[in-house]
């Protein structure tokens, strides 16, 4: 297949690697062109690809099967709007970020459009990638078009094993959602791994406890004791991790919590559901984020 991957950080270097690999005609497409993309990552089981791959080419992109996009969700509407225009119409977009609502924002695209949560886990460092852990890739359609695009789930678990296909994957990107809502704005905050979060069971079990509320109000029903579980199973299976929210905190980055937190507060609103507790990690996220934007780089 001839895919573009919009989107060349960690994520997106394990997925070109990975496609790469599989024999696939990839390109990176960076937001600040370049002719080419240079990957360099360390697998899980320490072995370097370190390879160049073509980039920002808009006949690759003409003639791509897949635009896989791998930005960050505060970035993914405004880059996939101006690509798409150049993509086959038959051609599926797969969105793959942290948090939910880009979906809302690409409404009246012409290709196909597909959604993926995944529990890989990479990092930077320095020019490196570092896939540090294995994990599913959960994938289904968000629009009537691309219910059809089982196949894809096929060729990406050759790729990078496990990928699961849903037909309904909004049960998954939600269970993603609560682990999200819990985990990234506390370790932002406490500046801690993940698995530190075992020291705030109280915060951790109300956090859970609100988003249940939405999630049943929006037909996906779970008790908070099995989405606790769940988030807490999370937390373990990740306890080394530094969040990407932290990540992005540390390196002064703008946060992914407006598609995080502030989603589920938007769906809350729409449902008159109370959410103190999740408000207010939410302001203090804000205000973090807003400070260091203030004061420039
Ligand atoms: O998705 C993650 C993230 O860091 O963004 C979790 C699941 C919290 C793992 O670190």
């Amino acid at each position: 297949m001839k895919i573009t991957v919009l989107g060349c950080g960690a994520l997106g270097q394990i997925w070109l690697t990975a496609l790469l690999r599989q024999g696939h005609e990839v390109q990176g497409w960076l937001r600040v062109p370049q002719s080419s993309c240079r990957l360099q990552v360390q697998e899980t089981d320490g072995e370097i690809t370190d390879v160049t791959v073509p980039a920002n080419d808009p006949e690759h992109l003409r003639q791509s099967d897949l635009l896989l996009v791998t930005l960050k969700a505060w970035q993914v509407s405004e880059a996939v709007k101006g690509l798409a225009r150049h993509l086959p119409a038959h051609s599926p977009i797969l969105l793959m970020h942290n948090g939910m609502g880009t979906v809302d924002e690409l409404r009246g695209l012409a290709q196909p459009l597909l959604l993926g949560v995944t529990t890989h886990a990479a990092r930077r460092e320095g020019n490196r990638v570092i896939h540090v852990a294995a994990g599913v890739t959960h994938i289904g359609p968000v629009t009537e078009s691309a219910r059809d695009y089982n196949a894809l789930a096929d060729t990406l678990q050759c790729a990078l094993p496990d990928v699961a296909w849903h037909d309904d994957i909004r049960a998954a990107a939600w269970k993603k959602l609560a682990a999200n809502c819990v985990i990234n704005p506390l370790t932002a905050l406490y500046n801690c791994p993940n698995g530190a979060l075992r020291d705030y069971p109280e915060e951790v079990a109300r956090l859970c406890d609100e988003v249940a509320r939405v999630m049943a109000r929006e037909d996906h029903h779970t008790t908070p004791a099995d989405l606790l579980d769940g988030v807490w199973q999370i937390i373990d299976s990740t306890a080394e991790n530094i969040s990407s929210m932290l990540q992005d905190v540390r390196a002064l980055r703008h946060t992914e919590i407006d598609y995080i937190t502030g989603y589920l507060l938007r769906r809350a609103r729409a449902h008159g559901i109370p959410m103190p507790e999740n408000s207010r990690l939410y302001e203090q996220i804000k205000h973090k984020e807003n400070e260091y934007e203030r004061l420039g780089p």
